[in-house]
């Protein structure tokens, strides 16, 4: 075997050269790769003793793409690129065949489409998720990939980044054969077939019969970015990829080659992509708790028990479900625990309707179900998640009794979203095995789960949960014990906000345009009619009741989009808040007999008051420790409340603003509105003091080595 760069070796096994590549841990395309790639090609080609040319990676994966620490690299874009190393590999005088396990992403699908055939294992994926750092495919993916699966489905793959099976691959012309069992034992056989039966050497880029169709309709391109518009609102790669294929179509192969490379460049130099990729490495950043090494060892959870099957007891419980984990779900009366398994049940039907799980999938997650009326049900699990109403007492009370009904070993855990997770451990025998896994509603669809650590919760247990959220498909992240810890907390700042300008300055739909043109779903109050304005109203414990806006709301019967009309009306089966005149009158009633005497206010410091709010809490987060990083915020706030991914998180966006401009807006802000919420907190004032950014900032002295 011979070493040709740090990652890429090359040898010949039955006639055929074979380049490895070797560059744990997922073989990223690092210059190195690239080198070892070119050099390797050269080295094959003039080698007598191979007759077709085998590329191959070692590890878990096949490339899944460049390696996006370069794309820091002001000189990422020189010699050897992802493109040489293609141009080589088409332009081969010998088949050249790519043996793809794992992953084949981005630069390496390019890779592989540069091949002229392709074989893979029946789990293999294959996709374009450049979209998802804010780029485009640049190393020839917009130009080669309509060319096989025709422009529709082209600008599917490549707008949403999801991946395709190697079945799905296989079917769309993509991959050429499947190899069960051993790949390059494979993917050798197959290229000596090619050799014997002396098989063409294909090149994407000579068939452009797919193209035909959209050269024919011109339409396609805008009934696709009509089609994306709504999921696609704010991003830069989207259209980009749009406006490549759109020079697939039109211009010759290498013109849009250069086309592509131009959009690329462009979308790599933007903001948004900066953002992303920062997000990229938050999310991977959020699985890693400094004093809780990766082995640490964790328990089994090979049964669960859910007590509550409201809303979100049954979330939670679909979760498991899913991943063909029992669970045992326990609910005081037989009518709720038959309404809550009933739920369940017609979820998975609706989803099995849609076509995106089968019957027998649906039979073998309900068989997996028990429910039950006694919390002795609970003796046997590995977990048990309880998701009562949210009140205290009834909390202490259920782990109390559980504590004396569940196995030792078994972890008892709190799916509450605001509640001291220490004062429940406090009614158990081992608080060391109670912990907080705030799941979010939808519970079967919201990927952030917060991972509460108490002050007793054992390292093992942590673990344990931070592995088994990564095991249901959640991005758990770990967080401190206080009210509402880091995502309601933070939300709490942003609410005081938006309620202080609707009675001081701005109208439902006003506040609410700042905060979706900003890049959020929806806005607080639009939020607010989704959840219901009557979560946690209390009709006769609300204080000041003829300025409480949101308790005039309630007595008239407007509680949100369930009953048509909260802060807005809603037409029925419409979503579409609408302002609703006789909202705005309580509004102006509320105010004045408040004594407030109403004033404009900009959008701009609309905006300012509820986003610096939010930053100035972050800033409070991280200095009590309750936030690890000032990353895994961005990463709660994107998953679990629709931040712009685009601004790259809460902290990040505030240091692109520079912390200083921040505190100085503060200080304007809180005198201006007399507001000491928005006076800066101690800790952003010393950041920018300092000149630094919340990146710069670890506070890890409060954990144990
Ligand atoms: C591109 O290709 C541009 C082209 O069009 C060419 C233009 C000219 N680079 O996710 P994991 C690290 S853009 C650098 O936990 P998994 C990751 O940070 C690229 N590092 O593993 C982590 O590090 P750590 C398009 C990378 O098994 C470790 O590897 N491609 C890269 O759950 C393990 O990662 C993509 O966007 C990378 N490309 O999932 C694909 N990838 O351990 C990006 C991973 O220190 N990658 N790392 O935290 C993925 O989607 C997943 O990593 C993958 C494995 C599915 C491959």
């Amino acid at each position: 075997m011979k070493k040709l760069s740090q990652s890429v070796s090359y040898e010949v096994k039955d006639g055929v050269g074979v380049l490895i590549s070797n560059n744990p841990p997922v073989n990223a395309m690092s210059y190195h790769v690239r080198q070892g790639l070119i050099d390797g090609l050269e080295m094959a080609q003039s080698d007598e003793n191979a007759q077709a040319i085998v590329l191959h990676c070692e590890g878990r994966t096949f490339f899944p793409g460049m390696d996006i620490t370069e794309f820091a690299n002001p000189n990422v874009l020189e010699a050897p690129t992802t493109t040489g190393v293609i141009e080589k590999l088409e332009g081969a005088s010998k088949p050249v065949i790519a043996a793809i396990h794992g992953t084949a992403l981005g630069g390496g699908f390019e890779t592989a489409l540069g091949c002229h055939y392709r074989v893979a294992t029946p789990s293999a994926k294959l996709g374009l998720p450049e979209v998802k750092l804010g780029i485009l495919p640049g190393a020839g993916g917009t130009v080669r990939l309509p060319r096989v699966l025709g422009v529709q489905k082209a600008l599917e793959m490549m707008t949403s980044g999801n991946p395709i099976s190697a079945g799905q691959a296989l079917a769309g012309g993509l991959v050429d054969e499947i190899v069960e069992g051993d790949l390059l034992a494979g993917a050798l056989a197959f290229a000596k077939n090619v050799v014997s039966e002396n098989k063409p050497l294909v090149r994407i880029r000579d068939s452009d019969d797919k193209l035909e169709d959209a050269r024919e309709n011109r339409a396609i391109f805008d009934d696709f970015r009509k089609s994306i518009a709504r999921k696609t609102r704010g991003f830069k790669a989207p259209e980009a990829i749009i406006r490549s294929v759109e020079g697939t179509v039109s211009l010759p192969f290498d013109e849009a080659l250069r086309n592509e490379r131009d959009l690329f460049v462009e979308c790599l130099k933007s903001p948004e992509a900066k953002a992303q990729q920062y997000f990229f490495f938050a999310e991977r950043g959020a699985r890693k708790i400094p004093d809780v090494p990766k082995d640490t060892p964790t328990r089994a959870i090979q049964k669960v028990g859910v007590i509550g099957a409201g809303t979100m007891g049954g979330g939670i419980t679909m979760n498991f479900l899913n991943r063909e984990i029992p669970v045992t779900i326990v609910e005081t009366s037989q009518e709720a625990l038959d309404r809550g398994l009933g739920i369940i049940e017609k979820n998975y039907a609706s989803t099995a309707k849609k076509g995106r799980i089968t019957e027998d999938d649906v039979k073998t997650r309900m068989s997996l179900l028990t429910g039950a009326l006694e919390l002795e049900a609970l003796a046997d699990v590995d977990i048990v998640i309880e998701a009562v109403f949210e009140d205290m007492d009834l909390k202490k009370t259920v782990f109390e009794k559980i504590d004396g009904i569940c196995k030792p070993g078994c972890i008892l855990a709190s799916n509450t979203s605001y509640l001291n997770i220490n004062e429940i451990a406090a009614m158990t025998s081992r608080p060391q095995d109670v912990i907080g896994l705030h799941f979010f509603s939808p519970a079967n669809i919201m990927r952030l789960l917060e991972v509460v650590r108490g002050d007793e919760t054992s390292k093992e247990v942590l673990a344990t949960c931070m592995k088994m959220g990564a095991h249901i498909g959640k991005i758990a992240v770990v967080v401190g014990v206080c009210r509402g810890f880091v995502g309601n907390r933070i939300l709490g700042a942003r609410m005081r906000q938006s309620d202080d300008l609707l009675k001081k300055n701005a109208m439902p739909k006003e506040i609410d345009k700042v905060v979706f043109d900003f890049g959020f779903p929806m806005g607080s109050f639009a939020m607010r009619d989704l959840a219901g304005l009557d979560i946690g109203w209390e009709r006769d414990k609300t204080p000041d009741k003829d300025t409480n806006i949101r308790h005039q709301l309630c007595t008239r019967g407007r509680l949100g989009q369930k009953t048509g009309g909260g802060f807005y009306d809603y037409e029925a089966g419409s979503r579409v808040p609408v302002p609703n005149a006789e909202v705005e009158q309580i509004i102006l009633d509320a105010s004045e007999k408040a004594g407030v005497t109403r004033k404009e206010i900009s959008g701009e410091d609309m905006l300012k008051r509820m986003v610096y709010a939010m930053v100035n809490e972050a800033a409070k987060i991280l200095d009590e420790g309750i936030a690890l990083r000032a990353s895994h915020i961005d990463v709660i706030w994107v998953y679990g409340y629709g931040w712009p991914i685009y601004r790259g998180g809460l902290t990040y966006y505030a240091d692109q603003i520079g912390l200083d401009n921040i505190v100085a807006d503060l200080e304007r802000l809180s005198t201006e509105y007399n507001d000491p919420e928005l006076e800066p907190a101690p800790l952003l004032r010393e950041l920018a003091k300092e000149g630094k950014t919340f990146r710069d900032y670890v506070r890890l002295d409060h954990l144990e080595a």
